[in-house]
């Protein structure tokens, strides 16, 4: 299972986005070190274009995406020499597969903390930097040995030099240009900053209607890094108590339109790099999540290990072109539905039919 975890100082609303996002109950209150376990959840990525699959077949059902989240107890300055809970909290960083930086912009008296997302995100990066730095001495120094004797871990050292440069200069290797195809090289040391990043800007309600003015200038430091989201987790987590019609009575009042948190969910499941195909009809319609490049019979095993046990062909069409013809039946009439065999690469969007024989 792979996972996006929620990383930020104390008071930045984390567990408040957390339980937005996921429905979830963990413990919100403003108190450092309050939460001291990591609580996973799994947050619906709405799409549109499942909601027009479902509306064209009348489905009794719809099963959206999800995307796995884990809120990570609060990191504080100094966490990588393990102050407070920092090796907890470092170990909780590690095993998420992508990040998400929760940064405090809004201004409340009663809950301490400060109210500058850009000096949020410094102290955040200084302590991945940090950790990651601590790692990457310890790693250099048993690999440089080891190259004496073996040739071939040159090329491990030198990517391991080139991010150590950048490191002991303070910068997260996600924002290091060190090129894509380095980054890999880099896996086998499991760096903290090799992760993919997003950012949510916790806005104050106030700043919601202007919410660019707060963005720009940790989009700026970003300097592209990192897509930054502007969220006031504090409105959309009331509304996500409400049911549905009152929910967007609200948020469209508040000239919010759906909302900011099918952004975060929809940008987390991209930030994991994932692909969606559906499946529709009367019964139900859904999105099922597979890898970038996944062949037809794979994805069938996404649905069930039968349906790839006994894949014999696809029946495929692209979701736009089928909600174009109006039905399944009207699509195979029209010669519109691609008979696709095992080799065959399944796109995002692709609407698929499994045939097969156990
Ligand atoms: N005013 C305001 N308070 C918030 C907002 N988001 C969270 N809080 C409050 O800040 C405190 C800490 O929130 P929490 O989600 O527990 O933060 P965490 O420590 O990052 O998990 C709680 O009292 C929340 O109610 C917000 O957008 N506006
Ligand atoms: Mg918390």
């Amino acid at each position: 299972m792979e996972l996006i975890g929620l990383v930020g100082l104390p008071n930045s609303g984390k567990s408040s986005l957390f339980n937005a996002l996921t429905g979830g109950h963990a413990l919100v209150a403003s108190h450092p070190f309050s939460t001291t376990e990591s609580s996973v959840g799994v947050a619906q990525v709405p799409d549109h274009r499942l909601n027009a699959l479902a509306e064209m077949s009348s489905s009794r059902k719809v099963v959206h995406a999800g995307v796995e989240l884990v809120d990570i107890a609060g990191l504080v300055a100094g966490s990588s020499t393990g102050e407070g809970l920092g090796n907890r909290f470092l170990g909780g960083i590690r095993e998420a597969d992508a990040i998400c930086l929760v940064l405090r912009a809004f201004e409340d008296a009663n809950v301490p903390g400060g109210a500058d997302p850009v000096s949020d995100l410094g102290v955040l990066e200084l302590e991945l930097v940090l950790a990651d730095l601590q790692s990457a001495e310890t790693q250099l120094e048993r690999r440089r040995k080891a190259a004496k004797g073996d040739k071939s871990q040159a090329s491990q050292v030198a990517a391991l030099e080139k991010a150590h440069a950048f490191l002991s200069e303070g910068t997260p290797l996600y924002r290091s240009g060190l090129a894509r195809d380095e980054l890999p090289e880099l896996k086998a040391f499991f760096f903290l900053t090799t992760k993919p990043v997003l950012a949510v800007v916790n806005l104050g309600e106030d700043a919601v209607a202007d919410a660019a003015t707060t963005l720009k200038p940790v989009a700026e430091e970003l300097g592209g890094a990192a897509e930054v989201l502007g969220v006031s987790v504090k409105l959309e987590a009331e509304a996500a108590e409400l049911p549905e019609a009152e929910r967007e009575e609200l948020l469209e009042g508040l000239g919010l339109g759906e909302g900011a948190l099918p952004r975060v969910a929809q940008a987390a499941y991209r930030l994991l790099g994932r692909r969606t195909f559906f499946t529709t009809g009367e019964k139900e319609s859904r999105a099922w999540t597979f890898r970038a490049g996944a062949k037809a019979p794979e994805c069938a095993g996404v649905i069930h290990s039968d349906l790839q046990r006994g894949f014999i062909r696809a029946e495929v069409v692209h979701w736009d072109e089928l909600i174009e013809l109006g039905s399944w039946a009207s699509a195979r009439d029209a010669g519109k539905l691609r008979v696709e065999g095992k080799d065959y690469e399944v796109a995002d969007g692709d609407v698929l039919e499994i045939r097969f024989n156990v």
